[in-house]
């Protein structure tokens, strides 16, 4: 990957907080626990795996640095929602748990060498996991559900004038 390619996918990550909360704004808080879509997350369910997401990958980052070829972990999404009470706690403080993973992120990534990129550990289902393939994942991923937000929203309130940009993508664990 060349550095104009990883600066983009840097900026691409920077805007991906923004992003949810503009899709998030167009569904009313009465709406956030509402499933419109059968087998679909809802709003709450987004925002707080999107919580619980980005807090573990801003800790991979920092291991992929800190730490030599570090294990890294893949954990079931689906089930940490049925546990983890997605659909039952209060969406505010995951929100802002989300956005403070990725603030606190973005000066870590405006500071790796071409050395640093390169480093990488051992994902427990994919396997080789770079720095680079950490910036590929994230960056995508706040914007793919930043979609799905936007399509509930179309469910949700049909009538409204909403956009969607693109497709959702695969999820990751
Ligand atoms: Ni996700």
């Amino acid at each position: 990957m060349g550095r104009e390619e990883r600066q983009a996918l840097i900026e691409q990550y920077a805007r991906g907080a923004e992003a949810v909360e503009r899709a998030l704004a167009e569904i009313p808080p009465s709406l956030w626990m509402a499933h419109p879509l059968p087998g679909k997350w809802s709003a709450a369910e987004i925002v707080h795996h999107l919580a619980d997401s980005e807090m573990t990958s801003a800790i991979r980052l920092r291991r992929l640095l800190a730490e030599e070829s570090p294990a890294i972990v893949g954990y079931d999404q689906d089930l940490y929602a049925a546990r983890l009470g997605y659909n039952e706690r209060p969406l505010e403080p995951s929100l802002e748990a989300f956005r403070a993973a990725r603030a606190a992120t973005i000066p870590l990534l405006q500071r790796m060498s071409d050395e640093d990129w390169q480093r990488a550990g051992t994902h427990s289902e994919s396997g080789r996991y770079s720095a680079e393939d950490w910036l590929r994942i994230y960056a995508a991923h706040a914007h793919g559900h930043a979609d799905q937000l936007r399509r509930l929203a179309e469910a949700l309130l049909p009538q409204g004038n909403h956009t969607i940009t693109s497709i959702e993508s695969k999820d990751h664990g």
